[in-house]
């Protein structure tokens, strides 16, 4: 608790040191994976936002363009979309940032866990030394954050603002939540799958070429084919491949979308 409180402070205090403030969101649950209470905290500081839709190489183009139109036309929210492992839509990024501090700035990236904070900083630097973890909820915050020169007098903070996973079960995962916390990994895995297979029916059959009945097999089958089991039993390690399949959802490897509210 004191440590989510502890992320929180850290996240608040460098959206105040900022000029403007990059909200970073998952192309695949851009609702979800959004903080209004960040979002509002910024504007009524008088700070520019902008939403960055990452991960859009997960999803097709003309749903992150209809994203894109949700949060500009809907909302008065800037938005651009990218994913920055593919190094696409990078430099639209840094344009929508130079115009939004006009002049002169400082930049800050927020976001949930496992949104691509770090990627995102290391695309924009264009070398890779600022580290992306591996490790949710464990960010480095051990030394003072430096500003990066990313354009003509347009800095980026290297330690981007973690917003620690809240709401329900389900959100927290999708929030990026550090799976070696979750206190039953197996019921909250089948809960992603229900929500990943309302909007992709075949998503895990594409990334893990097995074929199912239902969510627990699913389980049953991946831990089989990796050689997961319980020593005692031998029966299939069920905890393992519930964790690797949220693991592979945070790192960017199941494909759905969910479509942006009707225009
Ligand atoms: N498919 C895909 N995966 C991404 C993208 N950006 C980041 N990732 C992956 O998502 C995971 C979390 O990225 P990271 O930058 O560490 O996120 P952070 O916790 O917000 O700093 C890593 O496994 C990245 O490789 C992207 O644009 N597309
Ligand atoms: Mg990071």
């Amino acid at each position: 608790m004191e440590k989510i409180k502890q992320l929180l402070r850290v996240t608040l205090s460098l959206i105040t040191k900022s000029d403007a403030v990059v909200e970073v969101v998952d192309a695949r649950e851009p609702d979800l994976t959004r903080s209004k209470f960040i979002e509002k905290y910024a504007l009524t500081r008088n700070k520019g936002l902008l939403i960055a839709i990452n991960k859009s190489d997960l999803i097709p183009r003309e749903v992150a363009e209809g994203w894109k139109r949700y949060f500009e036309v809907k909302e008065g929210i800037n938005a651009v979309y990218l994913s920055s492992t593919e190094h696409l839509g990078t430099k639209i990024l840094r344009d929508a940032i130079k115009s939004m501090v006009r002049k002169e700035g400082t930049v800050v990236l927020v976001g949930y866990p496992k949104t691509g904070k770090s990627s995102i900083i290391n695309a924009l630097k264009g070398r890779h030394s600022a580290s992306t973890s591996s490790i949710p909820m464990s960010p480095g915050y051990t030394k003072a954050p430096n500003k990066f020169k990313i354009g003509e007098g347009l800095y980026i903070w290297d330690t981007s603002g973690i917003i620690p996973p809240d709401g329900s079960e389900l959100e927290r995962i999708i929030r990026g939540v550090n799976v070696d916390l979750l206190e039953d990994p197996v019921r909250a895995s089948l809960m992603l799958i229900e929500r990943v297979e309302k909007y992709n029916k075949d998503a895990f059959r594409e990334v893990y070429k097995i074929d199912y009945s239902n969510p627990h097999e699913l389980l049953e089958k991946l831990a089989i084919k990796r050689g997961w089991f319980y020593k005692s039993t031998k029966e299939p390690l069920i905890d393992e491949a519930a964790k690797a399949i949220i693991r592979d959802y945070h790192t960017g490897k199941i494909k759905y979308y969910v479509p942006p509210p009707q225009e």
